[in-house]
């Protein structure tokens, strides 16, 4: 089965993958590929992007900026993508940060494709809980996973990272409730989103976990067992 992390820079995707595929070692045959054409891998990769294309040197070739360079290493190693699409009981998929890959791009999109129609695969979206802590902020994060699922066809659940230093106390209905005291049009559209994201995200819980200390795999492991089982029917 295959795992797509995904999640905005430095929500914790590397260090997710580097303890996750740890934990699962202990049980299973897992493995991880790193699809980051901008970084080295931090775990054991078994197949890594780097080795076809590095976003360093495509700046240089290209004398592009980071962002570009990395959208084009991305659209590059589409033709690399059978070599870098692996077999295990668990493959952990770690992706670049930059979200326009997924929310509205091909590459990333073609990308976590390709992976899909390899095997049964699940998304996480990885986000930083401290980012999520405002209502507006969680709302806009729910309704991104929203989009990512619809894009790449996986269906993608939610992760709140960092939970060893902030505590988030938001889920969806108390978001809608503090909404719903709100005036104006704004919480309006927000209280609908949340709606939206209700209607398309049907067994969504919060997930909480801490991917420094390892906290919270038991409940992500089950999660994605449970898409698993369900065919990964989320809408
Ligand atoms: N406190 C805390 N820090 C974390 C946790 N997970 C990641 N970090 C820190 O967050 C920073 C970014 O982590 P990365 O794993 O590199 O994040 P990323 O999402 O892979 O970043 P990009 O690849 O640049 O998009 C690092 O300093 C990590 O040590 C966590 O659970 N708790
Ligand atoms: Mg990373």
């Amino acid at each position: 089965m295959n795992i797509l992390v995904i999640g905005p820079a430095g929500s914790g995707k590397s260090t997710f993958v580097k303890s996750f595929l740890s934990y699962l070692k202990d049980n299973y045959d897992a493995k991880a590929v790193n699809l980051d054409p901008a970084s080295d891998p931090i775990y054991e990769a078994h197949a890594d992007i780097r080795d076809f294309v590095k976003t360093e040197d495509i700046m240089k070739k290209l004398n592009l900026g980071i962002n570009g360079a990395l959208i084009k290493s991305m659209e590059m190693a589409l033709n690399h993508v059978d070599k870098l699409i692996i077999k295990g009981d668990y493959v952990l998929y770690d992706t670049p940060g930059q979200m326009e890959l997924f929310l509205y791009l091909k590459a990333g999109t073609e990308i976590a494709r390709r992976i899909a129609e390899s095997d049964w695969t699940v998304g996480l979206f990885i986000v930083d809980s401290e980012v999520a802590s405002t209502p507006e902020n969680f709302v806009s994060i729910l309704a991104q996973n929203a989009v990512i699922s619809l894009r790449t066809g996986v269906p993608t659940i939610t992760i709140f990272n960092k939970s060893d230093i902030v505590d988030l106390t938001l889920t969806p209905s108390s978001v809608r409730e503090m909404l719903s005291r709100e005036e104006g049009v704004l919480a309006e559209l927000m209280e609908r989103l949340v709606d939206f994201v209700e209607s398309t995200t049907v067994r969504y819980r919060m997930i909480k976990i801490s991917a420094l200390k390892g906290e919270g795999f038991d409940e992500v492991l089950s999660i994605v067992n449970e898409v698993f089982c369900s065919c990964g029917d989320l809408s």
